[in-house]
């Protein structure tokens, strides 16, 4: 009757942007991303008789405008007449500022609610889920290098390598906080009916993505930074193109992308990428770790530098 799950956010390097069913939340493209091991979400299901209604409370407060997903998401996983539930969410990092949050709240969220409701679900019924409600959730379900395929009614997460199989690590540049003015999905859907460059980039994709898994697969880092930057520039791009256009950047987001220039045209290896927010993440070797953060650090209008490694997947914590 109450468990609880934990669920690390994952950082996609070749992009999902796009909706083809945006009822049912199937994406226009599929996505590769490597799922974090020191950012967590931490989601607490308790099932009680005694509600007439959901209870979300994140962060220590009530949130009422996460609740209406967060209902959908229990009905996927336990159906409509389910008994309602307590929802406590608590995360050791700022949410929605474009750190993948509600990749973590919702993979936490269907691994909780499985065990709660006892729906005995497996790993690619979760994920399949999870999609329904976030997208990238379904990618926090597995840790590594995670690449998420499209097929026809559903999507299928597959692993590509484990987190140990090449150990590198994300160093995020914050360069604002507070929650975006545009949502995700809707500058998705924005994005679909507007940019004249839409129907290009999801004809890209699949190019995209086998160069990305080939480079996965290789360990070759110069390789995937070269095709993780264009894939993220590309998503920048079709944006800028809508209508209203939507710049997720500041002025740090750019400093930050010149610094990790600097640090590559001095041999360090190391690429970005940058999502629906204005934080720079700096994919690099274990090793040079250290003059990443510190070239971040020392850009101008980096407010904080947060480094994590490559982890696991959502996990239930109790049960
Ligand atoms: C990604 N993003 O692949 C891309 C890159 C943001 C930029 O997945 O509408 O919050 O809930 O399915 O999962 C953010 O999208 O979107 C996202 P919905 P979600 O990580």
């Amino acid at each position: 009757m109450r468990a609880i799950a934990r669920a690390q956010p994952n950082i996609a390097l070749i992009k999902y942007w796009g909706k083809r069913d945006p009822i049912r939340n199937l994406p226009a493209v599929g996505s590769i991303s490597v799922t974090l091991s020191d950012l967590f979400t931490e989601m607490d299901v308790e099932i009680d008789d005694a509600l007439n209604d959901d209870v979300l409370i994140v962060n220590g407060q009530d949130d009422n405008a996460m609740l209406a997903r967060v209902s959908s998401c229990l009905d996927n996983v336990a159906g409509k007449d389910r008994s309602a539930g307590r929802v406590t969410s608590k995360s050791n990092f700022p949410i929605a500022a474009g750190l993948a949050s509600s990749a973590a709240a919702f993979a936490a969220l269907v691994v909780a609610a499985d065990a709660a409701y006892g729906q005995a679900l497996n790993r690619a019924q979760q994920a399949s889920l999870a999609g329904r409600t976030s997208g990238s959730a379904a990618r926090s379900l597995l840790g590594g290098f995670v690449e998420l395929e499209n097929h026809r009614d559903d999507i299928v997460v597959k692993s590509l390598l484990d987190a140990d199989d090449w150990p590198l690590k994300v160093v995020i540049a914050i360069t604002a906080s507070g929650p975006k003015a545009v949502s995700s999905g809707d500058a998705m859907e924005i994005s679909r009916k507007t940019s004249p460059f839409y129907d290009r980039w999801v004809e890209q994709q699949a190019a995209d993505l086998a160069e990305a898994r080939v480079a996965v697969l290789d360990r070759d880092l110069p390789k995937l930074a070269s095709i993780a930057e264009h894939n993220c520039l590309k998503m920048h791009s079709v944006m800028w193109g809508s209508r209203p256009p939507m710049i997720y950047w500041n002025s740090a987001t750019i400093a930050c992308m010149q610094s990790i220039r600097e640090l590559q045209s001095h041999g360090v290896a190391v690429f970005f990428t940058i999502d629906a927010g204005p934080q720079v993440k700096a994919i690099c070797a274990a090793e040079d770790e250290q003059t990443v953060r510190q070239a971040l650090i020392a850009t101008t209008g980096v407010v904080e530098v947060i480094v994590s490694g490559l982890g696991e997947g959502a996990k239930l914590v109790t049960a």
